[in-house]
């Protein structure tokens, strides 16, 4: 079910329209979640690609969209992990695989606007210093701080130390 404006055809989901899990809009496009694992993206223009799901359109468990982007999630809880053989705390490093990633921004989007004790609340998300008991742009400011530090490949990095 779909409401609001229509300007971009965000209410045309392609058929057969059933079996999603998820939805998430972005700006003029709308992303569907099947149950078989595979996002349908409809509405907008698609100047930047944003319905064009990338092949293999299987195995995603979360998705979320931007003004003009769109994110999909593979795997549960953000695999694939690599061992914790984390010495450090890198912060925004959500699912400890030592580098900050697209892994741990879903992590983080998945928790977006929660408070302590909603359905959505995921404590290591709140990140931001002090910790607010909230999930908002504080948390997703000290993530980007980080953002594709990889300690794995750069551990001299400062934020690896
Ligand atoms: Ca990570
Ligand atoms: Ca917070």
């Amino acid at each position: 079910m779909a409401w609001g404006a229509n300007e971009e055809g965000q209410y045309d989901a392609p058929l057969p329209n059933t079996d999603f899990i998820a939805i998430a809009a972005g700006w003029g496009h709308v992303l569907g979640l099947k149950n078989d694992g595979s996002i349908r993206a409809w509405g907008g223009t698609n100047y930047y690609g944003q319905c064009t799901v990338p092949s293999p359109n299987t195995g995603f468990t979360a998705i979320a969209a931007g003004k003009n982007h769109s994110l999909g999630l593979k795997g549960e809880q953000g695999e694939p992990v690599e061992p914790n053989d984390c010495l450090y705390y890198l912060a925004g490093d959500l699912n400890d695989d030592c580098k900050v990633n697209f892994f741990d921004f879903a992590i983080l989007a998945g928790s977006w606007m929660s408070n302590n004790g909603d359905l959505k609340w995921n404590s290591i998300c709140d990140i931001s210093e002090p910790k607010d008991s909230i999930i908002n742009w504080k948390d997703l400011a000290v993530l980007c701080e980080s953002w594709l530090i990889d300690c794995n490949t750069d551990p001299l990095d400062p934020a690896c130390i």
